[in-house]
Protein backbone atom coordinates (compact mmCIF):
# COMPACT_ATOMS: atom_id res chain seq x y z
CA UNK A 1 0.00 0.00 0.00
CA UNK A 2 1.17 3.55 -0.69
CA UNK A 3 1.82 6.05 2.35
CA UNK A 4 0.07 8.44 2.98
CA UNK A 5 1.29 12.17 1.64
CA UNK A 6 -0.03 14.53 4.54
CA UNK A 7 1.01 17.69 3.18
CA UNK A 8 0.10 17.09 0.09
CA UNK A 9 -3.78 16.42 1.24
CA UNK A 10 -3.12 19.10 3.61
CA UNK A 11 -2.76 21.64 0.49
CA UNK A 12 -5.44 19.94 -1.67
CA UNK A 13 -8.02 20.99 1.51
CA UNK A 14 -6.28 24.10 1.60
CA UNK A 15 -6.94 25.27 -1.56
CA UNK A 16 -10.82 23.80 -0.74
CA UNK A 17 -10.63 26.78 1.96
CA UNK A 18 -8.75 29.39 -0.23
CA UNK A 19 -10.90 29.01 -3.43
CA UNK A 20 -14.30 27.76 -1.59
CA UNK A 21 -13.92 24.08 -3.62
CA UNK A 22 -16.26 21.52 -3.36
CA UNK A 23 -13.54 18.35 -2.89
CA UNK A 24 -13.90 14.94 -3.69
CA UNK A 25 -13.19 13.34 -0.40
CA UNK A 26 -10.14 11.84 0.09
CA UNK A 27 -11.06 8.34 0.87
CA UNK A 28 -12.74 8.40 -2.76
CA UNK A 29 -9.06 8.65 -4.33
CA UNK A 30 -6.98 6.43 -1.65
CA UNK A 31 -7.15 3.13 -0.97
CA UNK A 32 -7.26 3.44 2.99
CA UNK A 33 -7.09 6.50 5.02
CA UNK A 34 -6.28 5.57 9.06
CA UNK A 35 -7.49 7.73 11.85
CA UNK A 36 -3.68 8.26 13.05
CA UNK A 37 -3.05 9.52 9.01
CA UNK A 38 -5.81 11.88 9.40
CA UNK A 39 -4.85 13.38 12.26
CA UNK A 40 -1.65 13.40 10.73
CA UNK A 41 -3.23 15.19 7.74
CA UNK A 42 -5.16 17.62 10.22
CA UNK A 43 -2.04 18.73 11.85
CA UNK A 44 0.18 19.82 8.40
CA UNK A 45 -3.04 21.79 7.42
CA UNK A 46 -3.33 23.52 11.08
CA UNK A 47 1.14 23.72 10.41
CA UNK A 48 -0.27 25.79 7.48
CA UNK A 49 -2.69 28.00 8.61
CA UNK A 50 -0.23 29.05 11.61
CA UNK A 51 2.15 29.46 8.74
CA UNK A 52 0.49 32.22 7.39
CA UNK A 53 0.11 34.00 10.53
CA UNK A 54 -2.87 33.14 12.03
CA UNK A 55 -2.88 31.56 15.92
CA UNK A 56 -4.84 29.24 17.75
CA UNK A 57 -7.98 30.69 19.77
CA UNK A 58 -9.17 27.19 20.89
CA UNK A 59 -10.14 23.57 20.06
CA UNK A 60 -13.13 21.66 19.38
CA UNK A 61 -15.45 18.09 19.44
CA UNK A 62 -17.66 17.42 17.05
CA UNK A 63 -19.90 14.64 16.58
CA UNK A 64 -20.54 14.28 20.14
CA UNK A 65 -24.27 14.21 19.97
CA UNK A 66 -26.71 11.30 18.37
CA UNK A 67 -28.74 14.44 16.62
CA UNK A 68 -24.96 15.22 14.78
CA UNK A 69 -24.31 11.45 14.47
CA UNK A 70 -27.31 10.74 13.30
CA UNK A 71 -27.73 13.53 10.64
CA UNK A 72 -23.97 12.92 9.05
CA UNK A 73 -24.06 9.35 9.33
CA UNK A 74 -20.64 9.14 11.32
CA UNK A 75 -21.10 7.62 15.06
CA UNK A 76 -17.96 8.85 16.55
CA UNK A 77 -17.03 11.98 17.50
CA UNK A 78 -13.51 13.54 15.94
CA UNK A 79 -11.30 16.76 17.60
CA UNK A 80 -10.07 19.80 15.73
CA UNK A 81 -8.79 23.54 15.92
CA UNK A 82 -10.24 26.34 16.18
CA UNK A 83 -7.89 29.16 14.57
CA UNK A 84 -8.19 33.05 15.60
CA UNK A 85 -8.94 34.07 12.57
CA UNK A 86 -12.56 32.41 13.03
CA UNK A 87 -14.24 33.55 15.59
CA UNK A 88 -16.15 36.42 15.43
CA UNK A 89 -18.24 38.09 17.83
CA UNK A 90 -21.92 37.63 18.82
CA UNK A 91 -24.36 39.30 16.37
CA UNK A 92 -21.86 39.15 13.58
CA UNK A 93 -22.57 39.30 9.57
CA UNK A 94 -20.85 36.86 7.83
CA UNK A 95 -19.75 36.98 4.64
CA UNK A 96 -21.07 33.80 2.18
CA UNK A 97 -18.71 34.60 -0.37
CA UNK A 98 -15.88 33.54 2.06
CA UNK A 99 -17.73 30.07 2.68
CA UNK A 100 -18.75 26.92 0.73
CA UNK A 101 -21.86 25.68 1.59
CA UNK A 102 -22.02 26.40 5.48
CA UNK A 103 -23.98 25.27 7.65
CA UNK A 104 -24.86 26.58 11.39
CA UNK A 105 -25.28 24.35 14.69
CA UNK A 106 -25.56 25.36 18.47
CA UNK A 107 -22.45 24.86 20.69
CA UNK A 108 -21.35 25.33 24.62
CA UNK A 109 -18.14 26.34 24.65
CA UNK A 110 -15.86 26.14 27.57
CA UNK A 111 -13.34 29.22 28.19
CA UNK A 112 -10.23 28.16 30.00
CA UNK A 113 -8.34 29.74 33.04
CA UNK A 114 -5.99 26.93 33.32
CA UNK A 115 -4.10 24.60 30.41
CA UNK A 116 -5.47 21.09 30.65
CA UNK A 117 -3.63 17.98 29.18
CA UNK A 118 -4.22 14.59 29.56
CA UNK A 119 -4.17 11.46 30.07
CA UNK A 120 -5.92 11.06 32.83
CA UNK A 121 -8.01 13.87 32.67
CA UNK A 122 -11.28 13.81 34.00
CA UNK A 123 -14.77 16.06 33.63
CA UNK A 124 -14.22 17.54 37.13
CA UNK A 125 -10.85 18.53 36.14
CA UNK A 126 -12.13 20.19 33.01
CA UNK A 127 -14.37 22.11 35.60
CA UNK A 128 -11.30 23.05 37.80
CA UNK A 129 -9.36 24.50 34.72
CA UNK A 130 -12.75 26.33 33.28
CA UNK A 131 -13.14 30.23 33.51
CA UNK A 132 -16.64 29.85 32.35
CA UNK A 133 -19.13 28.22 30.15
CA UNK A 134 -20.53 30.68 26.92
CA UNK A 135 -23.51 29.29 24.33
CA UNK A 136 -22.37 29.38 20.84
CA UNK A 137 -22.92 29.24 17.00
CA UNK A 138 -20.63 27.43 15.03
CA UNK A 139 -20.77 27.69 11.17
CA UNK A 140 -19.26 24.67 10.18
CA UNK A 141 -18.35 24.49 5.88
CA UNK A 142 -16.99 20.96 5.15
CA UNK A 143 -14.62 21.28 2.28
CA UNK A 144 -16.19 17.78 0.78
CA UNK A 145 -19.16 17.50 -2.01
CA UNK A 146 -22.48 17.09 -0.71
CA UNK A 147 -21.37 18.00 2.70
CA UNK A 148 -20.27 14.14 2.14
CA UNK A 149 -17.79 12.09 4.45
CA UNK A 150 -16.53 9.60 6.33
CA UNK A 151 -14.66 10.06 9.60
CA UNK A 152 -11.10 10.23 8.41
CA UNK A 153 -12.12 12.31 5.99
CA UNK A 154 -14.03 14.75 8.08
CA UNK A 155 -11.06 14.27 10.70
CA UNK A 156 -8.68 15.59 7.76
CA UNK A 157 -10.83 18.53 6.98
CA UNK A 158 -10.26 20.01 10.76
CA UNK A 159 -13.46 18.26 11.35
CA UNK A 160 -15.72 21.16 8.98
CA UNK A 161 -14.37 24.07 11.12
CA UNK A 162 -14.82 27.38 9.70
CA UNK A 163 -16.29 30.26 11.94
CA UNK A 164 -17.12 30.49 15.87
CA UNK A 165 -19.56 32.56 17.30
CA UNK A 166 -19.22 32.99 21.02
CA UNK A 167 -22.13 34.38 23.48
CA UNK A 168 -21.36 37.27 25.78
CA UNK A 169 -23.40 36.30 28.92
CA UNK A 170 -21.60 32.66 30.19
CA UNK A 171 -21.89 31.61 33.84
CA UNK A 172 -19.09 29.92 36.73
CA UNK A 173 -18.59 25.92 35.29
CA UNK A 174 -19.92 25.46 39.02
CA UNK A 175 -22.49 27.46 39.09
CA UNK A 176 -25.34 25.37 37.33
CA UNK A 177 -25.61 21.87 36.29
CA UNK A 178 -24.71 21.68 32.14
CA UNK A 179 -25.91 18.48 31.61
CA UNK A 180 -29.36 20.72 32.40
CA UNK A 181 -28.27 23.67 30.34
CA UNK A 182 -31.75 23.82 27.67
CA UNK A 183 -31.01 25.57 24.15
CA UNK A 184 -33.48 26.41 21.42
CA UNK A 185 -32.09 26.93 17.99
CA UNK A 186 -33.65 29.31 15.39
CA UNK A 187 -33.73 29.99 12.11
CA UNK A 188 -35.11 33.62 11.26
CA UNK A 189 -37.25 33.40 14.43
CA UNK A 190 -38.89 29.44 13.62
CA UNK A 191 -37.49 27.28 16.32
CA UNK A 192 -36.37 24.39 14.64
CA UNK A 193 -33.98 22.43 17.82
CA UNK A 194 -34.04 21.62 21.00
CA UNK A 195 -31.71 20.13 23.51
CA UNK A 196 -30.21 20.44 26.28
CA UNK A 197 -26.42 19.85 27.57
CA UNK A 198 -26.98 16.12 28.13
CA UNK A 199 -27.03 15.50 24.28
CA UNK A 200 -23.23 16.01 24.78
CA UNK A 201 -22.05 12.43 25.71
CA UNK A 202 -24.30 12.75 28.33
CA UNK A 203 -22.00 15.62 29.85
CA UNK A 204 -20.37 18.64 28.06
CA UNK A 205 -17.33 18.27 30.41
CA UNK A 206 -17.21 14.96 29.77
CA UNK A 207 -16.33 15.55 25.92
CA UNK A 208 -14.02 18.48 26.73
CA UNK A 209 -12.13 15.20 29.01
CA UNK A 210 -11.65 13.32 26.15
CA UNK A 211 -10.63 16.40 23.92
CA UNK A 212 -7.46 17.07 26.72
CA UNK A 213 -7.15 13.40 26.90
CA UNK A 214 -7.10 13.21 23.14
CA UNK A 215 -4.37 16.00 22.80
CA UNK A 216 -2.67 15.18 25.35
CA UNK A 217 -1.30 11.63 23.28
CA UNK A 218 0.21 13.98 20.90
CA UNK A 219 1.82 15.89 23.42
CA UNK A 220 -0.23 18.75 22.88
CA UNK A 221 -2.18 20.72 25.51
CA UNK A 222 -5.65 22.76 25.67
CA UNK A 223 -4.34 26.06 26.73
CA UNK A 224 -5.58 28.65 29.42
CA UNK A 225 -7.80 31.47 27.75
CA UNK A 226 -8.60 28.68 25.19
CA UNK A 227 -12.22 28.16 23.52
CA UNK A 228 -13.09 24.70 23.76
CA UNK A 229 -16.43 23.41 21.48
CA UNK A 230 -18.02 20.70 22.80
CA UNK A 231 -20.36 20.13 20.06
CA UNK A 232 -23.12 20.90 18.70
CA UNK A 233 -26.48 19.55 20.47
CA UNK A 234 -29.22 19.68 17.58
CA UNK A 235 -28.20 18.70 14.22
CA UNK A 236 -26.80 21.71 11.88
CA UNK A 237 -29.10 23.45 9.81
CA UNK A 238 -28.35 25.87 6.03
CA UNK A 239 -26.76 28.83 6.40
CA UNK A 240 -28.13 30.65 3.46
CA UNK A 241 -28.43 34.03 2.32
CA UNK A 242 -30.73 35.85 4.51
CA UNK A 243 -30.56 33.14 7.33
CA UNK A 244 -30.56 34.71 10.96
CA UNK A 245 -29.63 31.48 13.59
CA UNK A 246 -29.96 32.16 16.75
CA UNK A 247 -29.33 30.04 19.82
CA UNK A 248 -31.19 31.14 22.80
CA UNK A 249 -29.77 29.33 26.16
CA UNK A 250 -31.06 29.33 29.42
CA UNK A 251 -28.92 30.35 31.87
CA UNK A 252 -26.20 31.38 29.09
CA UNK A 253 -28.16 34.22 27.14
CA UNK A 254 -28.66 34.44 23.34
CA UNK A 255 -25.81 34.13 20.61
CA UNK A 256 -27.19 35.36 17.11
CA UNK A 257 -25.35 35.73 13.49
CA UNK A 258 -26.41 36.57 10.07
CA UNK A 259 -25.30 35.27 6.35
CA UNK A 260 -25.09 37.97 3.76
C1 LIG B 1 -18.44 17.67 11.27
C2 LIG B 1 -18.25 18.58 12.44
C3 LIG B 1 -19.21 18.27 13.56
C4 LIG B 1 -20.23 19.08 15.71
O1 LIG B 1 -20.39 20.01 16.51
O2 LIG B 1 -20.81 18.01 15.81
C5 LIG B 1 -19.28 19.31 14.60
C6 LIG B 1 -19.63 18.06 10.41
O3 LIG B 1 -20.77 17.84 10.81
O4 LIG B 1 -19.39 18.57 9.31
O5 LIG B 1 -18.64 20.34 14.58
MG1 LIG C 1 -19.64 21.83 15.83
Amino acid sequence: MTAIDHAHWAAYLAAGVDERLELPAITKQVDELSIADAYAIQAALLELQLGRGDTLAGAKLGLTSVAKQEQMGVSEPCYGWVPASTVVANGATIDLAELIHPRCEPELVFVLAQDLAGPGVTADDVLDATAKVVGGIEIIDSRYEAFSFTLPDVIADNTSAARVVLGTDGIGPRDHDLAAIECWFDINGEQVGEATGAALLGDPATCVAHLANHVGQAGLKLEAGWHILAGAVTDAKPFTAGTTATARYSVLGDVSVTAV
